[in-house]
Formats: structure tokens, C-alpha cells, sequence
């Protein structure tokens, strides 16, 4: 103890600057990075992939939060079974190696270690099962949703309609590279973004007009299969305003990465503005002029993306 404090002592001299010098300069640097953090968050959240970035999105949705949870108590479990097992095999290694056994043992049962190597795996898929199918059913469906959102896939584009304002529809296609404006990202931006308010209960639908397609937004904790002929449910309350991006996750032909999902959140107020807004631009039910059918109107608008796509080989954008 006290040779190490000595020559502690004396590292503090030679480098000429005492430990607690050391110290406030962590500190400064540790705050004016919580601080400049702290204003890019209160600026807009940004619901995207940084380079370079380690485990998941930022959870902006009860259901991300237990997600990210839930990852970071399998990744404890993970990795104590990992070093159990490497640990474990580096003294069989060196314990019964050739060298040191000339006369290999015969033995091929032992009942206790068959009883602990079966019974201790149940039991930790056991305490992983319970955490996991709670946290299936809280997010597979919330029964006092406040509004709710369809969104369809397509080839290769998104269409959403919102069944509470007069089924509002529109599609979203992507915004091609050279279109690009200044901090729009590349393969995730959309010509129309989906609105939608915070701190609202909202669920989601989604099914498909062609082939299998994929609603995820990782921020909100969704990964929702779009299935021709079938509708699937689940819900988002979305914590913080800002912009959220996320794709198509399912391979469903050669425009897969080209129909990205880029959703605004808004505070309420905002929301109930910008539906009178969209009213005015895209069509909805009873709106004089609407397509009679938006599926028929929808699958026309994808025929035409594809036979396009097929011939140049470009970006399936809508123009
Ligand atoms: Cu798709």
C-alpha cells in the first residue's frame, strides 16, 4: 500500500500536474459533453443508425425500452455462458491432454454432471422464456388505442391511410439520391413523411397489395410483417418529437432498399393541424375528386413503379 502511493506520489511530479487537476479537467470534459448531447436531444430526435454505433437504436417507444432491456439482460446471459464455456475447455485442454495421459480414462458415464448439463440449460431457458413472452404480449397489442394507422407495402413504396380522418391516404416514395436536400438521408428519405402525434396510444395495421413486405421502425420497436390478404396489429406510443426512419424489412423483389418508412412525430396540437392540411392535399373518403377504390388506384401505382424499374433499372421512384 504504501510503495504504491509512493510512487504515485511520484508520477504526480513528473508528469507536473496533481491528480486532482486531472480530475476537474474530467469533469469540465465529461459536462460539456453531456451538455452538447444534452442540446443536439433537445434540438429533434433523430431516429437513425450513427456510424460506428454499438447496440440498438435509442428506445423512443415503451416497447423499444423493454427491448433494449430485455437485449441487455440476454447479452449479461450470453456472455457468462461464453466465458463459462471457453473457460471450461481450456482446462480440458490442458488438463487431459496426450502428453499428460498416456492411459486414456474409460469412463463414459457420470450421472450427477447428465442431471446438472440437462436441468441448468432448462432452468436458464426458463428465466429467459418469462421476460421474453411478457414482453410479446405487451407489445403485440394495446386495447384502449387512440387512433389508428394502416400502413400497406407495396412494390416499392409505402401507402398509409388513417381510418380515424376519413381513411386520409397517401403513398410515400423515395426521394431519389440527386433530389437529395440538404440533411436528408440517403435511402431513407420520402416524398411524403407519415405524420403522427406523441403520447398517443396509436395502433398500427398493416397488410400488403403484392408480395410480403416488412413495417419496421427500430427507434419504436417494430418489426411488423405486410401480408397480402391478411392484417397485422400492433401498437407505438412514440416518447419524443422528431423524425423516424426505418424500411421495408422483408425481401420482397429487386426494389427492396429503395422503399424506406420515414415517420414525423408532432405534439398533438401540430398532428390536429397538419390532418386539416393533408386533407387539402391527398385524397380521402367523400373527398370530390377521390379515386373510388384506393387499393385498385394503389396496385396501378405499383404496376407502374415496377414496369419502370424493369426497364431502367433506376430508383423506383413515383415521377
Ligand atoms: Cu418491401
Amino acid at each position: 500500500m504504501g510503495a504504491a502511493r509512493h510512487s504515485g506520489t511520484t508520477r504526480k511530479r513528473v508528469y507536473g500536474m496533481s491528480i486532482s487537476r486531472i480530475v476537474t479537467a474530467a469533469v469540465a470534459l465529461l459536462a460539456t459533453f453531456t451538455m452538447t448531447t444534452g442540446v443536439a436531444l433537445a434540438q429533434a430526435f433523430e431516429g437513425s443508425s450513427a456510424p460506428w454505433q454499438m447496440g440498438l437504436r435509442e428506445a423512443a417507444s415503451p416497447t423499444m425500452e423493454r427491448i433494449n432491456d430485455f437485449h441487455n439482460f440476454l447479452l449479461v446471459i450470453i456472455t457468462v455462458i461464453s466465458v463459462f464455456v471457453l473457460l471450461l475447455m481450456v482446462y480440458i485442454m490442458l488438463r487431459f491432454r496426450a502428453s499428460k495421459n498416456p492411459n486414456p480414462s474409460t469412463n463414459t458415464h457420470n450421472t450427477v454432471l447428465e442431471v446438472l448439463w440437462t436441468v441448468v440449460p432448462i432452468v436458464i431457458l426458463v428465466v429467459i422464456a418469462v421476460p421474453s413472452f411478457r414482453l410479446l404480449y405487451f407489445a403485440d397489442r394495446t386495447v384502449d388505442a387512440e387512433m389508428t394507422i394502416k400502413a400497406i407495402g407495396n412494390q416499392w413504396f409505402w401507402s398509409y391511410e388513417y381510418p380515424d380522418s376519413d381513411n386520409l391516404t397517401f403513398d410515400a416514395v423515395i426521394v431519389e439520391e440527386e433530389d437529395l436536400e440538404d440533411g436528408q438521408l440517403r435511402l431513407l428519405t420520402t416524398d411524403n413523411d407519415v405524420v403522427l402525434p406523441v403520447n398517443t396510444k396509436i395502433r398500427i395495421l398493416t397488410t400488403a397489395t403484392d408480395v410480403i413486405h416488412a413495417l419496421a421502425l427500430p427507434n419504436l420497436g417494430i418489426k411488423l410483417d405486410a401480408v397480402p390478404g391478411r392484417i397485422n396489429e400492433t401498437w407505438i406510443e412514440i416518447e419524443k418529437e422528431g423524425v423516424y426512419y426505418g424500411m421495408c424489412s422483408e425481401l420482397c423483389g429487386s426494389g427492396h432498399g429503395f422503399m424506406p418508412i420515414m415517420v414525423r412525430a408532432v405534439s398533438k396540437a401540430d398532428y390536429a393541424k397538419w390532418v386539416e392540411e393533408a386533407k387539402e392535399e391527398f385524397a380521402y373518403e367523400g373527398k370530390p375528386g377521390a379515386p373510388k377504390d384506393f387499393a385498385a388506384a394503389r396496385a396501378e401505382k405499383a404496376r407502374q413503379i415496377a414496369a419502370r424499374y424493369e426497364e431502367t433499372g433506376e430508383v423506383p421512384t413515383a415521377n
